[in-house]
Parts: structure tokens; C-alpha cells; sequence
């Protein structure tokens, strides 16, 4: 596909930090392996977002982060991307992030984002996979349930 051409978190960053693009790309960088020292644990606990979604029109979707640890986790930056399955990998395009604030242990934070995917993607069936921390600033017990897949139909452009 051609879009598998653009690097995601690079063109998130340009989007939104601009000058920040330097970072590694966190789908690249293979299997997460967390810390198992780390007080910290971040989790996608929800995703909502409509079953389908018209090409170039704004929806929302809305998730739910907790931290799952036993101590404060700082700020971290949640980036939602569009997949042809539901595994965060290189090929997947980031559409839109968010903040998430600092969590205390056992509580999470939930907020509705509005998305279009603009992109020239062709109709058919895809995955919207939250990530949580990302761009991996965040030491955590558990990095392998950082992500949530949702499954929903891309209606062509009116
Ligand atoms: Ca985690
Ligand atoms: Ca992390």
C-alpha cells in the first residue's frame, strides 16, 4: 500500500511537535519488553468509536488509560493509528494522539478525540489501534498491553 510509506510517528510528530521528529519510531522498534521493577503500568482499558466511519469525515473516538502500578505515572502521550490488522506494527499510519495526564495508581483518564482519516486509503475493513506511551518515554512492569484494537468499516467519500 502506499501510505505503508510514510513513517507514523514521524508525521505525528511534524503534525504536533513540530522539530520533535527525531524520536525513534515506537511501532519499529519491535517487541515491547517491559521493566519488571517498574512501579508503572499503563493500560488501554476502552475504545469506542462508530462501526463505520466515512472517508474524510470527523467521528469520535473515545478511550479509557489507566495506570495499573502502584506508583504515579507522569504525563504520556497516547497515538492512535489505522491498521490493516489488529497488531501495532511499522506499516501502520498514525492518525491523531493525545496527552494523557499524570495517573495516580489505579486511576485512569478517559477523553473523546475527534478523527477524520484523510488519507488515500481505499474503503474496506481496518483496526484503529490506541497505544499507550507510544513513543515509549514511559518505563513500565508491562509494555505488551499497551494497545486496544477496533475493528470498523471505511465507507468511501461522499
Ligand atoms: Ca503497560
Ligand atoms: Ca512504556
Amino acid at each position: 500500500m502506499t501510505w505503508s510509506r510514510i513513517r507514523p510517528s514521524c508525521w505525528f510528530s511534524l503534525v504536533l511537535f513540530a522539530g520533535s521528529c527525531l524520536l525513534a519510531d515506537p511501532a519499529a522498534a519491535g517487541q515491547p519488553r517491559g521493566d519488571i521493577n517498574s512501579p508503572i503500568d499503563l493500560v488501554v482499558l476502552q475504545s469506542m468509536m462508530p462501526a463505520k466511519v466515512r472517508a474524510g469525515a470527523k467521528f469520535q473516538l473515545i478511550d479509557e488509560i489507566e495506570n495499573g502500578g502502584q506508583e504515579a505515572a507522569p504525563e504520556s502521550i497516547a497515538i492512535f493509528y489505522l491498521s490493516t490488522d489488529d497488531v501495532l506494527d511499522e506499516k501502520d499510519l498514525a492518525i491523531k494522539g493525545r496527552r494523557v495526564p499524570p495517573l495516580a495508581p489505579g486511576r485512569s483518564h478517559s477523553q473523546p478525540t475527534t478523527i477524520s482519516i484523510d488519507f488515500d486509503v481505499p474503503p474496506g475493513d481496518y483496526y484503529l489501534i490506541v497505544a499507550a506511551d507510544a513513543r515509549r518515554e514511559v518505563p513500565e512492569r508491562i509494555e505488551a498491553n499497551n494497545t486496544k484494537a477496533t475493528k470498523f468499516t471505511l465507507l468511501p467519500r461522499k
